[in-house]
């Protein structure tokens, strides 16, 4: 079974070098590929194509639609998704990809399950990751702890068959369309570990955005693409 790791990278060259040996090793045994979208001015692309990894230059314009162009461009029959900066532990992939094979569609790895403070997170994004779990749970009513966490394992038909359309949203995005949509979703928990280099992502403009996320497909319906049913 063909594993693809999907990252967007802006300025990561502290990181990428360790997230990708660690999630190769964390994958040993299966066929895998990185597939990265990276829009830095340092040296990450270098590094990351030294390292094997496939990676797609696109100039800087977010999040979202840095991560989505990685996974259109993703071959495996699962893809996982993570952040660049050593924070989501690879550790917890096999024990995701168990989860798979059991016949969920989505594993989403929780940074706050079961926890009452986070180690390693600020406490202003802990109350925004609390919030916005909360409001996901309330507005489309599947139940979640984290539903803006980075890292994801998916079954390919949920990637291929659902349009995404958020950038900053798209982590929010990632896991209310496929649980609306009726695919088989379940939480892990994880641990949070120290970040590798400074934040890409500003958390007031960020929550802002996801708020919008949130409105949209209250008010929009959410549909598979074209041809799925
Ligand atoms: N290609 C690309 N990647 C981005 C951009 N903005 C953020 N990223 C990457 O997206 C991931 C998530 O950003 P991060 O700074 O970890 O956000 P945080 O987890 O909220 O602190 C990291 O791997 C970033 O390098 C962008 O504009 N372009
Ligand atoms: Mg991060």
């Amino acid at each position: 079974m063909k594993i693809s790791i999907c990252m967007g990278t802006k300025n990561e060259e502290k990181a990428i070098a360790t997230v990708i040996r660690s999630f190769r090793n964390a994958l040993k045994g299966h066929d895998s590929e990185f597939v990265i979208t990276d829009s830095s001015s340092d040296r990450t692309a270098e590094i990351a194509s030294g390292l094997g990894a496939i990676v797609i230059k696109q100039k800087p314009q977010g999040y979202g639609i840095a991560l989505r162009e990685a996974l259109m461009n993703a071959t495996g029959e699962v893809i996982i998704t993570t952040d660049c900066d050593g924070t989501y532990p690879p550790e917890a992939v096999p024990a995701m990809l168990k989860l798979i094979g059991e016949g969920y569609d989505m594993v989403s790895a929780s940074r706050l399950k079961g926890k009452t403070r986070v180690k390693n997170m600020a406490l202003l994004n802990e109350f925004g990751n609390r919030f916005f779990a909360f409001a996901v749970s309330l507005l489309y009513g599947c139940r979640c702890t984290d539903a803006t966490t980075g890292m994801r394992v998916f079954r390919k038909e949920v990637i291929s068959s659902i349009e995404w359309t958020e950038n900053t949203g798209l982590s929010l995005e990632l896991f209310f369309k496929p649980a609306v949509l009726g695919f088989k979703v379940i939480e892990m928990p994880i641990g949070y570990l120290p970040r590798a280099g400074g934040t890409k992502l500003n958390p007031w403009k960020g929550g802002v955005e996801m708020l919008v996320t949130l409105m949209r497909y209250k008010l929009r319906p959410i549909r598979k693409r074209a041809g799925y049913t």
